[in-house]
């Protein structure tokens, strides 16, 4: 099975997190995360442009060494001076490095000082309280760790949805193949579009001598066959999900998918529908008295207990039986309302393309604006703007855009919130913005209310536009801070400020219910990809997908307005 990128780009990482630990050349490191990063976000896979004969010397961030070793990778599935690395630094090592405020140089001492090698290890030594011996460390490092160290391991099985699309699709191509092989549907939480899925439900269609199951099992990635029977089987994959398939008479097809797309919540509600029709709803089919009165299609099973089709994005429970029954489910976004992406980065920052590459990429989706959101200076990245790097900036953007022909590009900026709920530059550079984008970047362990007043403080500013990633959370990374999500919602409505929901599949930062919240407040949501690369823009699908759980309409969200409009909005009168 060819190598999939997040895995080529897993080794960089690996690779560069333990050089780093190694205090190798920081030029070295930075190479191999660079590189990672640009195949991750790569579209297209490097096998396949291997195949084709591509040079992949001419991506971003990869020269001939790297092209060299990618090649490697692809053709033996490991990368040798990786496996150096490793035999004189513990592999595990590295996963500690994805501990919140565990970087190179504490994870090398917590290995030489008490020999922990693995999370595990880690969360044994916080447990007993050996951490706060260390010089350096003290209680409070230790208190914070044991807790991310608690939350990492908790939800690190499921995997992130755009991850199960990569792993999904050569299966579904390779069984799509197999004779007698009628119809296939990825159904389960992978359908609902959940932002993280647990394992993947392929319903197939084909007659019952099919030889799909067999073909199924001897899939090249599948390491572990748990069941396997007729028409059911579940097996484990290389990359540790389970994947379950079962295969269904067409006759059945529709019940099926309703049955197996879920939620559980949503079926035990429809099957409670069908008992009041003195209707027996299975998997099978929908059945009075034996006799199979519907199935075929999910049109048929919703209409057996008077329903139209319901999304699958909206399957949870939440209502939306009660909302279908009434007529009034809501009308979700689709990509084809999206007229423009409010936030994302450039060189001048840590993003990776001009913002004329970025504008252009943006055109070519079909957007009518983009605005640039490089970092203010407090912030992470060490070349944050300060005060006349931006005005450069924005000369620069003013210029563009003259040259620019259908997309207009916005100035912003991505501005730090100070712990004192200040911003990061003085109003009198602000002014000169579109707009603004505000976000937490760090005092992340702030209690409750005073990281809530932070943020309300920093929506006084009258240029406070649109609080980024509003909860800080890295889906099986970093838990999100605590926050007053609603008080927050609610303030910024009075204010006429929005809220992010940040499209990139790490962080899709608001969740679900947030967005649901964020509804029933009324306050308005800016979908955005938080882009670091041109072709990150394509992220907005997630953001989407997202929203869509989270019921929001057009007019729910901002950047489906016309330029004008938006501008409107921006000025807070
Ligand atoms: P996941 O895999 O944890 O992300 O979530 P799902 O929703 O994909 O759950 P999964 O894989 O356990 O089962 C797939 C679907 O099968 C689920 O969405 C609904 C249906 N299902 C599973 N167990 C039951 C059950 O006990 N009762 C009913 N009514 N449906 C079930
Ligand atoms: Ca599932
Ligand atoms: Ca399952």
């Amino acid at each position: 099975m060819p190598v999939r990128n997040s895995e080529i780009a897993d080794i960089f990482e690996k690779l560069a997190d333990l050089l780093e630990i190694e205090e190798s050349n920081p030029f070295r490191v930075r190479a191999y995360r660079n590189a990672a990063q640009s195949i991750r976000g790569h579209g297209k896979a490097m096998a396949d442009l291997l195949e084709q004969g591509a040079d992949l010397s001419e991506l971003p961030d990869i020269g001939e060494d790297l092209a060299e070793k990618i090649q490697t990778i692809v053709t033996t599935g490991e990368l040798p001076l990786l496996n150096e690395v490793e035999s004189r630094t513990p592999a595990a090592l590295s996963d500690m490095m994805r501990i919140e405020g565990l970087g190179p140089k504490r994870v090398k001492t917590l290995y030489k000082t008490l020999d922990i090698k693995s999370i595990d290890d880690l969360k044994r030594a916080a447990r007993s309280g050996k951490i706060r011996e260390i010089p350096g460390f003290g209680k409070k490092t230790e208190d914070r760790i044991r807790t991310r160290v608690e939350g990492f391991t908790s939800h690190e099985q499921r995997v992130k949805l755009c991850v199960a699309e990569q792993i999904a699709e050569p299966l579904v191509d390779y069984l799509r193949k197999v004779k007698g092989v009628k119809d296939i549907v990825i159904a389960g939480s992978f359908r609902r579009r959940k932002e993280t899925v647990g394992d993947l439900d392929i319903l197939i269609a084909a007659a019952r001598d099919s030889i799909v199951m067999d073909r199924f099992v001897e899939f090249g990635e599948v390491v572990e066959v748990i069941s396997k029977g007729r028409t059911r089987a579940r097996v484990r994959l290389r990359c540790g999900m389970s994947v379950d398939v079962r295969v269904v008479p067409a006759v059945s097809f529709g019940a099926a998918l309703v049955y197996f797309t879920g939620s559980k919540q949503h079926n035990i509600a429809i099957r409670k529908m069908g008992v009041r029709r003195n209707l027996k709803i299975n998997e099978y089919g929908v059945f009075r008295d034996k006799k199979r009165v519907a199935g075929k299609s999910e049109k048929s099973v919703y209409a057996s207990v008077g329903l139209p089709v319901i999304v699958p994005e909206l399957r949870e429970n939440r209502g939306e039986l009660q909302a279908a029954r009434k007529n009034r489910l809501p009308h979700l976004i689709t990509m084809e309302d999206i007229r423009g992406d409010l936030h994302c980065h450039t060189r001048a920052t840590d993003g990776r393309d001009t913002p004329r590459r970025m504008a252009e990429a943006a055109a070519e989706r079909g957007y009518e604006y983009l605005s640039i959101n490089d970092h203010s200076k407090r912030v992470a990245v060490a070349n944050g703007l300060d005060r006349k790097r931006l005005l450069k900036q924005i000369k620069e953007i003013d210029k563009l855009n003259e040259k620019l022909d259908g997309i207009e590009l916005l100035k912003s900026v991505e501005l730090d919130i100070l712990q004192d709920g200040s911003l990061d530059l003085p109003d009198s550079v602000i002014k000169e913005l579109d707009f603004t984008v505000c976000a937490v970047h760090y005092g992340f362990n702030l209690s409750r209310r005073k990281q809530t007043d932070r943020v309300l403080r920093a929506m006084d500013n009258p240029y406070f536009n649109i609080l980024a990633h509003p909860t800080g959370r890295l889906i099986n990374e970093r838990e999100p801070y605590p926050i007053n999500l609603e008080a927050i919602m609610k303030a910024a409505k009075e204010r006429g400020c929005f809220l992010e929901l940040n499209a990139h599949p790490d962080r899709l930062d608001l969740t679900d219910d947030a967005c649901l919240l964020a509804k029933e407040i009324q306050v308005r949501i800016a979908v955005s990809t938080d882009a670091h690369s041109a072709s990150d823009l394509r992220y907005m699908r997630c953001g989407i997908d997202q929203a869509r759980r989270g019921w929001l309409e057009k007019t729910d969200i901002i950047n489906t307005l016309s330029l004008s409009k938006l501008k409107e909005l921006f000025a807070r009168r």
